[in-house]
């Protein structure tokens, strides 16, 4: 028989000792940490927030008076979630700023392994440009940064110019595969014409020869915001789906698949008054409002949100979004990188 069985468990203090002899050899008994490990559902310390835009806009234009663009790089309020503090990120995988680019200013040209997107939230005037091809920054447009192409921003304008950065900066840190580099010049040169890429391959067209495997990013790079608009202006006649009113996610033209491989987009429209049933996903997602004001209950937490605030939904909490005034809500979350794993889950109520 066992030894085990036969004799008393052995006293706490025998284990704990056993603990503090193999720890110096980098050795950890898992039975200690098990369920944490592999938890029953999924447990992230990332809460539900959010961010009143005067407020950040407000804290933003201060950080506009201590440092220019230039000696920043990159002029930008990280938005960290509270029960990730110094980690500079928003929820578990993903990071999210707000960026400001003054009158006159560069943001100098670089490029990374990590993907961006932007979602121009105030002013006008500034400009991105992406791989040689600029486009003007309108509020609502949503403009990715596919990996490893160069960028840089600037305002040719007379007004500060605020947009949200969304960032795979932590999923990339996470697999050890975080390379940067800066361009020759501080501003690329235009090797096509404003509208280029937008005509060549998001018309429901494509050049003739041309062929795209899934995971590539798209060389659609600006989806504006009237295009998003008419889109869902064209479906809001019919029945909202009872759990996201009517919503629909940005994609590589070519391909069906999310502008970037590890980023999904969406947008998304609630009629005055609706308020959608509960319903929780495995993707964390960051919101921003477009238009309108309304709430997220979000577990036992209620975020009241307004014009420009963006607010944070961990995963598997269960969410409930109400209208006030008609919504168009913008998000960003994990969710394409879930799925290619096979990880992804929904549950509606
Ligand atoms: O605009 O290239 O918010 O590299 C963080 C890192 C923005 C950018 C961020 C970046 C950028």
């Amino acid at each position: 028989m066992n030894r085990m069985t036969h004799d008393a468990v052995p006293a706490q203090a025998e284990r704990r000792a056993f603990y503090q002899r193999i720890d110096p050899h980098h050795l950890t008994p898992l039975w200690e940490v098990l369920s944490a490990l592999v938890p029953k559902t999924p447990s992230t310390r990332a809460q539900a927030a959010l961010w009143s835009y005067p407020q950040l806009r407000d804290y933003l234009m201060e950080a506009g008076r201590l440092i220019s663009a230039a000696e920043a790089e990159r002029r930008v309020l990280i938005l960290e979630n509270p029960g990730l503090r110094g980690q500079s990120r928003i929820t578990q995988s993903l990071y999210a700023g707000l960026q400001l680019i003054l009158p006159g200013e560069v943001a100098p040209a670089h490029r990374h392994t990590q993907s961006a997107l932007r979602l121009v939230v105030d002013g006008q005037g500034a400009y991105t440009a992406v791989d040689g091809e600029r486009t003007t920054m309108r509020r609502g447009d949503f403009i990715i940064t596919p990996a490893w192409t160069f960028h840089d921003h600037g305002n040719e304008g007379d007004e500060p110019v605020i947009w949200l950065d969304g960032l795979d900066i932590p999923l990339v840190e996470f697999l050890g595969a975080g390379f940067q580099e800066k361009a020759g010049a501080e501003v690329q040169n235009v090797a096509r014409p404003e509208g280029d890429a937008l005509a060549r391959y998001g018309h429901n067209m494509l050049p003739v020869d041309f062929a795209q495997t899934a995971s590539d990013p798209t060389r659609v790079f600006v989806y504006p915001y009237t295009q998003t608009r008419a889109a869902l202006d064209g479906i809001a006649g019919g029945t909202p789906d009872p759990h996201l009113g009517f919503k629909l996610r940005y994609v590589n033209p070519a391909t069906g698949a999310s502008p970037m491989p590890t980023i999904g987009a969406y947008a998304q429209q609630l009629p005055a008054g609706f308020e959608t049933r509960s319903y929780r996903c495995t993707d964390s997602s960051i919101y921003l409002c477009l238009e309108g004001e309304g709430a997220a209950q979000v577990g036992d937490t209620t975020l009241n949100f307004g014009l420009n605030d963006i607010f944070v939904v961990p995963s598997w909490q269960p969410l409930q979004l109400q209208a006030g005034r008609a919504c168009t809500l913008f998000s960003y979350s994990d969710r394409p990188v879930q799925q290619v794993l096979g990880l992804w889950r929904e549950q509606r109520e």
